[in-house]
């Protein structure tokens, strides 16, 4: 498997539960290195056109004005199947539903409210990538 890139977004229920360290120390203690890391935050437009594939959800107006209502952290992490790998340490979309031991299952309290997002496959990490960073922003 080759190095991959995927996009990992600490959302604003686990920056206000003070856990990024928690949750950077899955990624690095797992095989995944940041190579680029910006907070900010979102306006709900900006947070609806990182969302826009979910526009036609019942769940799209909550989605936006909780990743726009405090600062989130993106990243880029790097590493083997990284795709992949982020998806399992984050566990199901639904806390209830995630493997003990995830992030999700630690962190996350609701389907709402769940700790992070990651991108679902290389196709969609570069383009959400592209979205927080300028490609001389990201380091190998
Ligand atoms: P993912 O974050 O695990 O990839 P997606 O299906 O891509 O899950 O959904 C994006 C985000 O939308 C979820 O992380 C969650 O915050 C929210 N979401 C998904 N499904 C629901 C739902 O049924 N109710 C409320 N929010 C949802
Ligand atoms: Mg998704």
């Amino acid at each position: 498997m080759p190095v991959q890139r995927t996009l990992s977004i600490i959302k604003p229920d686990a920056v206000a539960k003070n856990v990024i360290g928690d949750i950077i120390r899955r990624f690095e203690e797992n095989g995944l290195s940041v190579a680029a890391m910006r907070m900010t935050l979102l306006t709900p437009a900006e947070a609806g056109r990182f969302y826009a594939v979910h526009a036609e959800r019942p769940f799209y107006g909550d989605l936006c004005s909780f990743m726009s209502s405090g600062p989130v952290l993106a990243m880029v992490l790097e590493g083997k199947n990284a795709v992949k790998l982020n998806r399992e340490l984050m566990g199901a979309t639904n806390p209830k539903e995630a493997e003990a031991g995830t992030i999700r299952a630690d962190h996350a309290d609701s389907i709402d409210a769940n700790a992070v997002h990651g991108s679902d496959s290389a196709e969609n990490a570069a383009t959400e990538i592209s979205f927080f960073f300028a490609g001389l922003d990201i380091q190998s």
